[in-house]
Parts: C-alpha cells; structure tokens; sequence
C-alpha cells in the first residue's frame, strides 16, 4: 500500500504544561482536519496502554518518592522509542498524519524539573522521529491554575509547573539547540479563545502537511 502519489502524512506535535488546553486542541484539531479530507490520527504520550505505560501509569498515580528519576525518564523515552515505528510506517504508507500529544520536549522539561541534566535527557531522546511542527500551548501556571484545581497525578502542582514552564521557555529560547536538529516551533498564546487557538492551530498543521509531504521525515 505505497502513497507515493500523495507524499507521507505529518507528525504535528502539541506541548505545553498541564491544564494548557493541548488535549482539548488535539480533539478539535482532529475534526477540523478530517473536514479538510486529511486522513489523521490521534495519539499521546505517555501512551498507558502498553507494558511500560501500565508502569508510567503506576508512577505517575503513586506518591512514594523511591524511584531513580533517570530511570522514570527512560521509561517516557522508551514509550515513545516503542510506538513511534508504527506510526512512521502509517504516516510513509498510508499518508496517515498523526496529531500527538506530548513527545520528548515534554520528557525533557519535566525531567529537567526533577533535577536531571538537560544533556543527559537529550541523549535518549536522539535518534526519535522529529515533528514536523511543534505547536506549543503557552499558559501562565497562573491562568492554568483558574481553569480549576489541577489533577492529582504527580507534577501537578504550582511549583512543579513553573519549574516545568521555565524550562520550556529555556528551551525554545535558544531553538531546542539541545537537541541535534532545530525545530520548527510556534509558540501560540493559549489565553485566546478556543476558536480562535483551533484555527491558528488548524492554518499551521495545513501549511506543514502541504510542506512536509515530499520530504523525509527527520530524527531529533
Ligand atoms: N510526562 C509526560 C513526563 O514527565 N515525561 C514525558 O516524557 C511525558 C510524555 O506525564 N504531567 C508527564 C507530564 C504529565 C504526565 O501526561 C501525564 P498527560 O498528558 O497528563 O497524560
């Protein structure tokens, strides 16, 4: 089943702190491509249904402080390394372009947040699919805390989620040059109205997918 004809589908990234609106975003990012005849899939990290996402699961419900943090980084990192095959086929194959929720740069501030070197945290993510785009929902833990009380997962908290902002903003203020490739960023301002981000959201995935058809998909 060869989609040569219609080039390779895109890998549009959502990011951004907890309460941001990337989940909510997804969802009508979704829809309004399917109008547009975009054949497109969902898909988040983590990604709880595997194995090693029950074990995130487990982690990120629990409260006991015993576990090594790298070794939690490597279970994120290695989520994605375990799922991300499958979608490069579909999106190669079958011009499928996946919308995902959460990737390494998640993985990356947050376990920046947890006292973890963002050189180390780089290294396992290097090699990944790279995302066509990145739309990165951005929220004042100020104003994401008014959207209602935060979960109770693990890092859902005030100061867990500056640490986790200011990290972000680190990062994307010098390009991500972390990471091996410069990334194509666009940082939207997430204290619009929902129709207004959705259509932001929904003009840049089209341009990337139109962009992005004929090229290879790049590693980070
Ligand atoms: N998270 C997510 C990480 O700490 N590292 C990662 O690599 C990823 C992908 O998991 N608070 C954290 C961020 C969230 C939590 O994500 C669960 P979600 O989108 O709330 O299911």
């Amino acid at each position: 089943t060869s989609n040569n004809e219609k080039g390779r589908g895109s890998f549009i990234l959502l990011e951004g702190c907890d309460r941001s609106g990337k989940t909510t975003q997804a969802k009508l990012l979704i829809e309004a491509l399917k109008e547009k005849n975009q054949k497109v899939e969902f898909a988040r990290f983590p990604d709880r249904t595997s194995e090693i996402g029950k074990v995130i699961d487990q982690y990120l419900k629990s409260s006991s402080n015993d576990r090594n943090l790298r070794a939690v980084h490597l279970l994120f990192t290695a989520n994605r390394w375990e799922l991300m095959d499958g979608f490069v086929k579909k999106m190669k194959e079958e011009g499928v372009t996946y919308v995902i929720d959460r990737y390494a740069y998640s993985g990356i501030a947050y376990s920046m947040a947890n006292g973890i070197d963002k050189e180390w945290c780089q290294k396992m993510e290097s090699g990944l699919p790279k995302p066509d785009v990145v739309l990165f929902l951005d929220l004042s833990v100020e104003d994401a805390s008014k959207r209602g009380e935060y979960g109770l997962e693990r890092y859902e908290k005030k100061a867990f989620q500056q640490k986790v902002r200011d990290n972000y903003h680190e990062l994307i203020e010098d390009n991500w040059k972390v990471l091996k490739n410069n990334i194509n960023i666009n940082v939207i301002d997430a204290t619009q109205t929902k129709e207004e981000i959705a259509k932001q959201l929904l003009d840049i995935s089209l341009k990337t997918i139109e962009e992005s058809k004929n090229k290879p998909i790049q590693v980070i």
